[in-house]
């Protein structure tokens, strides 16, 4: 069977043909991918990853970034991307949870992850730097670039993705070659890629968005990409013009409609405007129209399972849905008690099925077998599916907060705050906010004269990544509680919804 790698260059695209347009102008052509991600197969062989073994990535997002994930899943190894925010003790867990035999880091974090992943018993600990330095790098740079890449079986795995969980431990994803190469190939024909199209990259690159999206999804159709480090407003207008096709998560659109450069003129040539990872509001999409004269294709996936729904290319695509199932996903919506599918027009969960569907939680039997019944994932998503086919999400059944297209599970950041001494209990919650859609916001019972905001923030920064640190801290006496003693988080979302915005 063929290796994901194969697969998705399965159109052949000319080695002379651009894959990546880089920021300082250099063009990655497809034959120099090739090269690249020989180079770092042949290199993980010297470094003794073996197929199926774990390579733990912590870098900022370069091109050589993506040809270590290219070359290990050439290599039949399995890519394992870790968000640069995390803090040590957050890639601690995950070097030890996956037992990864290489890891790879920033160089200036070799320093403060050595110890870190000599406790976690990593064989090796290399370094790749933004630019292209480090360790890695120099070493792919003396290796050969020719390699044979290969051949594995459907359900061999190609990647772990991590994603935070309900009780506060991270699960990690495991996905195939299958589930990738599926998606990726379907995905192309879907929303029409072409190798003509230009897209627009600003995504991080250690999430499904940004690495399986994005970029499998051009390499199936030998189209190219803008490639930028970040999402920068002034590079994202530079760059529009010169794009077809662009990736986002909901934030991504709110500031370009905030910002009074964006206009129809801009995005002249764009052909194909794509959101994501988050909700959509109908209002947002029928402002982004109203200014690009483009209507938002929205779609709706999951690490889990990559992408599930979208809207059409051709045909309407509607404000507030995420569209049809796409061709080969089975999706259903059932109800929470009786596990049965759901009349037309009902809330119930999103259930999903098909080729893109993960194989499992890595070392975690139990929990995959409580996210599946009779063969269908089951999301956590609450949606419905209107008499013309169009499914919207309506909410959450999961304890989850989306920040910025980030996922936020509460029970990690509680288990944080709840340690301090002085706190009695806590509650996180998602707050509506006008940038990232959601904001994280903790609401602390505990000795108020011993607490302040800033000595609870203090101690949260020394173990979670900043993006999942409360954007606003509240003391209060006690926590509002239902008859059956449980935390009405719901009482408190709405006694705060205004923090971020007017009324
Ligand atoms: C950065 N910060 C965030 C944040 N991103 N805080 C909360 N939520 C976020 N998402 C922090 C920074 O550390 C910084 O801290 C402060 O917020 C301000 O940073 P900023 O400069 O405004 O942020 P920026 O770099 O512009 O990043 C915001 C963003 C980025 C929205 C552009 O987060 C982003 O690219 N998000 C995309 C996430 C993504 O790819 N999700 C896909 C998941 S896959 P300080 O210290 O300055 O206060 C998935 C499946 C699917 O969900 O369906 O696709
Ligand atoms: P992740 O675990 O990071 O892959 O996030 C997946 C979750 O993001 C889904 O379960 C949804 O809750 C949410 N999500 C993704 N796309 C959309 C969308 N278009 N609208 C609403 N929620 C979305």
């Amino acid at each position: 069977m063929s290796n994901l790698y194969t697969r998705l260059l399965a159109s052949s695209p000319s080695k002379d043909e651009p894959f990546a347009i880089l920021p300082d102008g250099r063009v990655i052509n497809y034959g120099a991918l090739d090269a690249m991600s020989g180079r770092f197969a042949n290199l993980l062989g010297e470094l003794g990853v073996g197929q199926g073994d774990r390579v733990a990535v912590q870098c900022e997002k370069s091109i050589e970034l993506v040809a270590l994930y290219l070359g290990t899943v050439r290599a039949g190894a399995v890519f394992l991307p870790l968000n640069p925010a995390y803090t040590p003790n957050e890639v601690a867990y995950f070097l030890g949870d996956s037992e990864a035999t290489l890891f790879v880091c920033r160089p200036d974090t070799l320093e403060a992850l050595r110890p870190v992943a000599n406790a976690a018993n990593v064989s090796r600990i290399e370094t790749l730097g933004e630019d292209g330095s480090g360790s890695l790098a120099d070493a792919a740079g003396r290796a050969a670039p020719g390699f044979s890449t290969v051949a594995v079986e459907r359900s061999t795995l190609a990647a772990i993705l991590y994603t935070s969980g309900t009780t506060g431990r991270s699960k990690g994803a495991m996905i195939t070659h299958e589930n990738l190469a599926s998606n990726a190939l379907m995905l192309k024909d879907y929303w029409a890629f072409a190798p003509s199209d230009v897209l627009l990259h600003a995504l991080p690159i250690f999430h499904t968005h940004g690495l399986f999206v994005a970029i499998n999804t051009i390499m199936s159709a030998g189209a190219s990409m803008r490639f930028l480090p970040r999402f920068d407003l002034d590079a994202i207008i530079a760059a529009l013009p010169h794009c077809t096709t662009m990736m986002g998560v909901p934030t991504f659109y709110s500031r370009l409609v905030d910002d009074p450069r964006f206009n129809k003129e801009l995005v002249r040539d764009m052909r194909l405007f794509i959101s994501g990872s988050a909700p959509l509001s109908a209002d947002m999409h029928r402002a982004f129209e109203a200014r690009s004269g483009h209507a938002i294709l929205e779609r709706y996936g999951m690490t889990e399972t990559n992408m599930n729904t979208s809207n059409p290319y051709e045909g309407s695509r509607r404000a507030g849905t995420v569209g049809f199932p796409l061709p080969g996903v089975d999706i259903r919506i059932t109800d929470a008690e009786t596990h049965l599918p759901v009349p037309v027009g009902e809330v119930g969960i999103i259930e999903i099925r098909g080729p893109n569907v993960f194989r499992g939680y890595w070392r975690q039997p139990e929990k995959t077998a409580s996210e599946f019944r009779d063969g269908w994932f089951v999301s956590g998503d609450l949606g419905r599916i209107d008499d013309e086919g169009y499914i919207s999400i309506v909410g959450r059944e999961k304890d989850l907060i989306i920040s910025g297209g980030l996922n936020i599970y509460p029970a990690e950041i509680e288990a944080v705050i709840d340690e301090i001494p002085e706190v009695r209990e806590s509650a996180v919650i998602g707050i509506p906010h006008p940038d990232l859609g959601e904001a994280v916001v903790a609401i602390v019972a505990g000795q108020a004269e011993m607490l302040s905001e800033e000595k609870i923030l203090s101690i949260l920064a020394l173990s979670l990544a900043r993006f999942k640190q409360p954007r606003a801290i509240r003391l209060v006496d006690e926590l509002p509680r239902n008859s059956m003693a449980k935390i009405q988080k719901a009482a408190l979302r709405d006694q705060y919804r205004y923090l971020f915005s007017k009324e």
